[in-house]
């Protein structure tokens, strides 16, 4: 009964908030959530916590004053968030049986406070891992029986703390690669294929009513295509759960061809799974590298960085496009489509200002530095 009043309570709220998004005008269907990820600046200021994190890797991008802007636009403009960094095993449990559930209980009470529906992101992930899951003291990777016995330990006492409160969660991320073979990652080296298939049995039993995902970025490469189908395919075949494939869709004004993008969507529809896209954002800017591996990085060069001081009304018109095109797709297949989520809130504390290339300025986002909508 409690828990029956909290969802009529959110459905409220989420009425209240969001009714006016300007981008549902772009994505009509109202089934299909309209979310964004936030970042714990943007929570803590919302709440009026002070600023809590251990890591010093978490540096806000951006200034001050764009966290109030989009501590404004937050809850008008989405009904949806997904945690950027604070629900990763890095900062959830950076010691073996030890948990720390500062950031993600915040973020959860602000999504709440707005009637949104929260994604769980990137448990089970090759970056931002817990040392401790995969290696030992010495640095040598676990056995097979420990690193089940960790990846289980750790889904159920994270699904189980936020069970009935989180819609979805992104059980394994970024496990293939471009040419359709398997990362080869600690929890590969260890487990081989299976550690994706223990992860979704482990999440399915946490939590057996929450959504389950795949998430990748590169969803357009015909190898990985193959794979993710083979991988939906296999997991079926086994008994488990596998609610949809998350594709990233961080992409740039060239890359991938929206054919190929198409393609995917349809495979990953006739494997039995619906699409969400999960972390969307398109670079205006020139981009050697058309992945979202983190690892991958490259020389700052002016050339590079040609929208330092605004963008031209032909670039920005062209961008525009390129959303428009991409949302054709949604549209096109939106009996399938549930999500559309951007990698970020406006411009100005977007990742993509420093990736693959350090300290440019791009404009990928929606909403720009100042709070406006620019499709
Ligand atoms: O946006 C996240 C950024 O703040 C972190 O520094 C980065 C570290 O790996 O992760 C970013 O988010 C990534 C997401 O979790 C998975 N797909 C790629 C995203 C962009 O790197």
């Amino acid at each position: 009964m409690k828990k029956l009043s909290l969802l009529i309570l959110a459905g409220l709220a989420q009425l209240s908030f969001a009714q006016d998004m300007q981008l549902r005008k772009l994505i009509p269907n109202k089934n299909i959530l309209i979310g964004a990820t936030v970042n714990q600046w943007v929570v803590a200021n919302d709440l009026g916590k002070p600023h809590y994190s251990k890591k010093a890797s978490y540096k806000l991008v951006g200034e001050r004053k764009h966290i109030d802007i989009e501590c404004a636009i937050v809850p008008k403009e989405f009904n949806c968030l997904t945690a950027e960094n604070c629900m990763k095993t890095e900062v959830i449990s950076p010691e073996k049986g030890k948990f720390d559930f500062v950031l993600a209980d915040q973020f959860m009470e602000y999504a709440e406070k707005y009637g949104m529906a929260v994604i769980g992101h990137a448990p089970m992930w090759h970056t931002q891992l817990a040392k401790w899951m995969c290696r030992d003291k010495d640095g040598n990777l676990v056995s097979k029986e420990e690193l089940k016995k960790n990846i289980h330990d750790y889904i159920f006492t994270v699904y189980g703390r936020y069970r009935g409160r989180v819609k979805g969660w992104d059980v394994v991320n970024e496990a293939i690669e471009d040419d359709g073979s398997y990362r080869n990652n600690d929890f590969y080296k260890i487990l081989g294929e299976e550690w994706i298939d223990w992860s979704f049995k482990c999440a399915m039993e946490a939590d057996p009513n929450v959504e389950l995902y795949y998430n990748d970025f590169s969803m357009a490469a015909p190898g990985r295509r193959a794979t993710v189908v083979n991988l939906i395919k296999r997991l079926k075949s086994k008994g488990l759960r596998i609610d949809a494939v998350g594709m990233q869709t961080h992409i740039g004004m060239d890359f991938p061809k929206f054919k190929e993008y198409e393609k995917s969507m349809q495979a990953f529809i006739a494997a039995g799974v619906d699409i969400h896209l999960t972390e969307t954002d398109i670079s205006i800017l020139p981009n050697p590298y058309t992945g979202a591996d983190v690892a991958t990085r490259f020389q700052y060069t002016p050339d590079k960085d040609p929208y330092k001081d605004g963008v031209p009304e032909k670039a920005l018109k062209a961008w525009q496009k390129r959303y428009k095109d991409l949302f054709a797709l949604v549209n096109k297949y939106s009996d399938h489509v549930k999500r559309v989520t951007f990698w970020g809130v406006t411009d100005a504390t977007s990742w993509k200002n420093d990736f693959p290339i350090h300290g440019r300025t791009d404009y990928p986002l929606p909403f720009g530095r100042d709070g406006k909508f620019k499709l």
